[in-house]
């Protein structure tokens, strides 16, 4: 199962995990971008059922897991990809509306899907919870703020949820991409996007795919093996504010 899996890195996660053969639930809150997905996918022969819901609306969500059909209900893999920055402002100055959309999204979304489908996984003793992290959640960066915080809570709910889960064979990984090239800062600038073309000029960006490759292994791993986290940076960047442009 991938959230968010019309965009970005979770198209690639989609993508990538049809390649590798697997079954795909995938997730979404715009239609006509999962029906794409589905037809690309389904035209290839990966078997593919969506679900359409904001991560945001646990009802939805809940309603959505529980009403999934027989064959759909052992889900082996969430990866908890939705998630958004808004804004790029110092933190005296934010928008009260863009830091709760970016909390109940990154935050509450993913512990929302968390809370949903870790006790089949546990009750399976057979599982993977995948977050995206970021390197925004190891330090902030200046008017990164909230964004940088929700990616802080990801990797102590990643934390978390491996110390709770030791007790089974299910397995947590925090992937913590760095500059990857997606829909991500046109939805940062509200729509501008020459500011966010700006975010990838002079640097090589990483792309969705490349960090569906890193899913992908930590997923197919031997069962003894646990990719706890996972720093993927562009080359040419230090870290979440070090970025050296040619
Ligand atoms: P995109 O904007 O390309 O993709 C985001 C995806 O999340 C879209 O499918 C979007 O749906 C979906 N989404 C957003 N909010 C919700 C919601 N409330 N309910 C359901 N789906 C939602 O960006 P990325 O692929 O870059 O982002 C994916 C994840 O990667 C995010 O968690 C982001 O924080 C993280 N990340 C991104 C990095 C980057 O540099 N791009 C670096 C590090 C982490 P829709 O298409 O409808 O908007
Ligand atoms: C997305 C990458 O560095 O813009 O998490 O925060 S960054």
């Amino acid at each position: 199962m991938i959230t968010g899996a019309t965009s970005g890195i979770g198209l690639g996660c989609a993508r990538k995990f049809a390649e590798n053969g697997d079954k795909l639930i995938l997730t979404g809150r715009n239609e006509q971008k999962l029906e794409a997905i589905r037809k690309e996918l389904t035209g290839k022969g990966t078997k593919v059922h969506t679900l359409l819901f904001d991560v945001r609306d646990r009802e939805q969500a809940t309603r959505c897991i529980n009403g999934l059909p027989e064959e759909w209900r052992e889900i082996d893999v969430l990866v908890n990809n939705a998630g958004l920055a808004l804004g790029l402002e110092p933190e005296y100055e934010g928008s009260f509306d863009d830091w709760e959309t970016m909390i109940d999204t990154n935050i509450k979304g993913l512990l929302t899907m968390t809370r949903l489908i870790v006790p089949g996984m546990v009750a399976r003793d057979r599982g993977h919870v995948i977050n995206i992290g970021s390197v925004a959640g190891d330090a902030a960066y200046a008017n990164g703020n909230v964004y940088c915080a929700t990616k802080s809570a990801v990797k102590t709910l990643s934390d978390g949820l491996r110390l709770d889960v030791a007790n089974s064979a299910v397995r947590v990984t925090n992937l913590k991409p760095g500059l990857v090239e997606t829909n991500f800062s046109n939805t940062r600038f509200h729509g501008d996007t020459e500011r966010a073309a700006n975010v990838y000029k002079g640097i090589k960006p990483l792309t969705g795919e490349d960090i569906a490759d890193v899913a992908v292994y930590a997923a197919n791993a031997p069962a003894h093996v646990q990719i706890a986290e996972v720093l993927i940076l562009a080359t040419h960047q230090g870290s979440g504010s070090v970025i050296v442009r040619k």
